[in-house]
C-alpha cells in the first residue's frame, strides 16, 4: 500500500498524496521484485530506507560492483530481474561492470541508479556527480530508460522487467534523476499508474517444421552428442530436459554452470571424456549454449577433422550460424522446444548406438580412474587435487549446498573435479571468465535459496570482492568460503626479473592469513594446511551456518600459467635474458 501523504493545500482541500520514492516501491512490491541489492548516498539514501520499511529486502554492500554481481545471479537463479540500486556517477559506474556482464551471460537485471538533475547535466554545468549516465549505460545494456515524470515510474518499470526476461534474458539500465524521488502526486492517480507486468516472458513456441529438422538429423547421428549450456539451466525446465537426454540415450556435455541439471555422475554424462566427444562426435545438438570461445567457436583442433552437423535450440534467432553453419535451427524456450522435441519422439525413437556411447564411457571410466589416486592424497603443503578431493566429497554429501567458484587453477580443476548434482547449485566467473564474482554470488545464492554456501575461491579471485566478508557477517549468511592460497596469480613463485625489489606482477605477499578477514567481522577464520584440516573446517561451517573463512594453503609452485587456458595468453619470443 501506498503511503500516503497528507497535505493541505491553500484552498484548504485535503489531497491524498504520493511521491516518486513511494511510487517505485509500490512497483516493485506489485511486481514481485522484493529485494535490492546496492550501496546508499545521494539521492537513494532515503529510498533505501523507506524499501527497507516497507518490507523489501535490502542488502547494503560495500561496492557497487558486488551488490550488481548479486544482481545478476539472482536473476539466473530466480528467472525474475535482480535489481541493483546504485548512486550516480562513480555509484552507477561501480554497478555497470555488473550490468555488462548481466548482459554477456543472458541474465535479467535491472541496474537502477539515481542520477543528477537533467537541466544542469545537460549543459554539462559541473552537477554534484555529473554523468550522462543513460547514453553511457546504453552500448552495455539491452535496454536503458529514463523517468522523468512520477506517473511514468509504473510503465518505466514495466518496461524494464520485460526488457530484461523476455527473449534472450539480460541487463536493463533504469535513470531516475534525483528530482523524479520526491515528486509529489495524487495517490489514486498514483496507484492506477502503475502496472503489474502479466506474462513477462511469453513461451516462444518452436515452429513444428523446426523441431521435425532437429529430430531427422538426430535420429541420422552415428555418434550424437548433446551440450547443455547455462541457458538451459535458466529455463528451469530441468524434468523435460532430463526426459529428452535419457530418450536420445546420447552423450552429454554440461557447460560449468550447467552441471548438475542431470547429475554429473549420470551414466550418459560424458564430462570426463570431453576431449573425445567434442572431437569425434557427428551430430552436435546445443541446448542453451553458444559456440563461443569456451567451445572453441564450433571449430579447429579441439573438434577434430570429421564433419560435424549442429542443432542447436535457443530463444535468440540471431545466435544461429554465428560461428559455424547450424543444419537445424529450433528458436525458442528451451521448455517449449524440448517438450515439442519429446513430442516427435515416438515408443521406436532409436536410442543412440551401442559402439558409440561404449567408446565415450570407457573413455570416460578410464580418465575417472586415473584422476581417483592424486584426489585422496593427503599432501603438506595442499595441491589442488587434495584440497579439491575433500571439497568433492563434502559436495557430494551436500548436494543442495550452492558451490560458487572462481580462480584460474581454482577454478578450471575445482570445475572438473567438483561433481554437481542438482540443477544451479554451480556459479562461477561465466562467459567472461570474470574475476570478482565471488562474494556477490555468495551473498544472493544464499538470501535468493535459502541454502547452504560453498565459495572457492582462488586467492586473487577472492581478492575483487573481498570487503564483502564484512556484508556476510553482518546479515549473519550461511557461506562458507575456501580460499585457495598459493601466494599469488597462477603460482607465488614469480620472480622479478629486473632486480629492483619490487615483487613479480603475479604474486603476494607469502603466507597470507586470509582467515584473519573473516574474524575482524566477527566471522569464523580457520587456517587449513592439510586436506585433513580443511575436510573438519569446511564440514564444521555448513553444519553451523556460521560465516567462514578458510585460509587453504596450497603450494605455491602447484597451479599452471592460466590455469587450462594458457592457450590464450601470449607470450613474447623476444624476452630479455
Ligand atoms: P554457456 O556459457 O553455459 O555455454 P551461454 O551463456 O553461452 O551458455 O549460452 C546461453 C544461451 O542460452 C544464450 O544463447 C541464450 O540466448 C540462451 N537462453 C537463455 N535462456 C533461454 C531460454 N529460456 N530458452 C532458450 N534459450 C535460452
Ligand atoms: N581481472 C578480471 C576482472 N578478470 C580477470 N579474469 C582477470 C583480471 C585476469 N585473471 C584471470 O583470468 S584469473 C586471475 C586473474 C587476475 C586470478 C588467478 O589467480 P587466483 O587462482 O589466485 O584467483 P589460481 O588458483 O592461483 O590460479
Ligand atoms: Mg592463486
Amino acid at each position: 500500500m501506498s503511503a500516503v501523504v497528507q497535505s493541505a493545500a491553500a484552498t484548504d482541500v485535503e489531497e491524498n498524496l504520493t511521491d516518486g520514492f513511494n511510487l517505485i516501491i509500490d512497483a516493485l512490491k506489485l511486481n514481485g521484485l522484493n529485494t535490492i541489492y546496492g550501496v546508499p548516498g545521494i539521492p537513494i539514501t532515503d529510498f533505501g530506507r523507506m524499501a527497507q520499511a516497507a518490507g523489501i529486502r535490502v542488502l547494503s554492500f560495500r561496492h557497487e560492483q558486488n551488490a550488481g554481481y548479486a544482481a545478476s545471479i539472482a536473476g539466473f537463479l530466480t528467472k525474475k530481474p535482480g535489481v541493483c540500486l546504485t548512486v550516480s556517477a562513480p555509484g552507477f559506474l561501480n554497478g555497470l561492470t555488473a550490468l555488462a556482464h548481466a548482459t554477456t551471460n543472458c541474465f535479467p537485471m535491472i541496474l537502477i541508479s539515481g542520477s543528477s538533475e537533467r537541466e544542469i547535466v545537460d549543459l554539462q554545468q559541473g552537477d554534484y556527480e555529473e554523468m550522462d549516465q543513460l547514453a553511457i549505460a546504453k552500448p552495455l545494456c539491452k535496454a536503458a530508460f529514463r523517468v522523468l515524470h512520477a506517473a511514468d515510474i509504473g510503465i518505466g518499470l514495466a518496461r524494464a522487467i520485460r526488457a530484461a526476461v523476455s527473449g534472450r534474458p539480460g541487463g536493463v539500465y533504469l535513470d531516475l534523476p534525483a528530482k523524479l524521488f520526491g515528486q509529489v502526486m495524487n495517490a489514486d492517480a498514483g496507484k492506477k499508474s502503475l502496472v503489474k507486468v502479466i506474462d513477462a516472458a511469453p513461451a516462444q513456441i518452436p515452429s513444428p517444421d523446426s523441431i521435425k529438422r532437429a529430430l531427422d538429423v538426430l535420429k541420422s547421428a552415428k555418434k550424437p552428442l548433446i551440450i547443455l549450456g547455462k541457458g538451459a539451466a535458466y529455463a528451469q525446465a530441468d524434468d523435460a530436459l532430463r526426459a529428452f537426454v535419457e530418450k536420445t540415450g546420447a552423450p552429454f556435455l554440461p557447460m560449468s554452470m550447467a552441471k548438475g541439471i542431470l547429475p554429473d555422475t549420470h551414466p550418459q554424462c560424458a564430462g570426463a571424456a570431453r576431449s573425445t566427444v567434442l572431437k569425434d562426435s557427428d551430430v552436435v545438438m546445443l541446448i542453451g549454449a553458444r559456440l563461443n570461445w569456451l567451445l572453441s567457436h564450433g571449430k579447429g583442433k579441439t573438434w577434430g577433422d570429421a564433419p560435424k552437423k549442429f542443432i542447436q535450440i535457443d530463444i535468440e534467432p540471431k545466435e544461429m550460424d554465428s560461428n559455424v553453419e547450424i543444419v537445424a535451427p529450433v528458436v525458442g524456450d528451451i521448455g517449449s522446444c524440448v517438450s515439442a522435441l519429446l513430442n516427435g519422439m515416438d515408443a521406436k525413437w532409436p536410442a543412440a548406438p551401442a559402439d558409440w556411447v561404449g567408446a565415450v564411457k570407457t573413455k570416460r571410466d578410464d580418465n575417472v580412474a586415473k584422476m581417483a589416486p592424486k584426489l585422496m592424497n593427503n599432501n603438506v603443503p595442499m595441491d589442488y587435487h587434495g584440497a579439491l578431493g575433500v571439497l568433492r566429497t563434502i559436495v557430494k554429501e551436500r548436494p543442495d549446498a550452492i558451490l560458487v567458484n572462481e580462480g584460474a587453477n581454482t577454478l578450471d580443476l575445482a570445475r572438473g573435479i567438483i561433481d554437481m548434482y542438482q540443477p544451479r547449485k554451480r556459479i562461477d566467473v561465466g562467459t567472461w571468465g570474470i574475476m570478482g564474482i565471488g562474494m556477490g554470488y555468495a551473498i544472493a545464492a544464499a538470501i535468493e535459496t535459502g541454502k547452504p554456501v560453498l565459495c572457492v575461491e582462488g586467492d586473487s579471485a577472492f581478492g575483487f570482492s573481498g570487503m564483502e566478508v564484512e556484508t556476510i557477517c553482518r546479515y549473519k549468511l550461511p557461506v562458507c568460503i575456501v580460499i585457495f592460497n598459493n601466494d599469488g596469480i597462477y603460482r607465488g613463485t614469480d620472480v622479478n626479473a629486473s632486480g629492483s625489489g619490487d615483487p613479480a606482477p603475479t604474486v603476494f605477499v607469502k603466507g597470507a592469513r586470509y582467515d584473519k578477514m573473516m574474524e575482524a567481522f566477527g566471522g569464523v577464520g580457520v587456517n587449513a594446511t592439510s586436506p585433513d584440516e580443511l575436510k573438519r573446517a569446511v564440514n564444521a561451517a555448513m553444519d553451523s551456518g556460521k560465516p567462514t573463512l578458510i585460509n587453504a594453503v596450497l603450494d605455491p609452485a602447484a597451479g599452471s600459467e592460466s590455469g587450462r587456458i594458457g592457450n590464450l595468453n601470449p607470450q613474447s619470443k623476444l624476452k630479455k635474458k
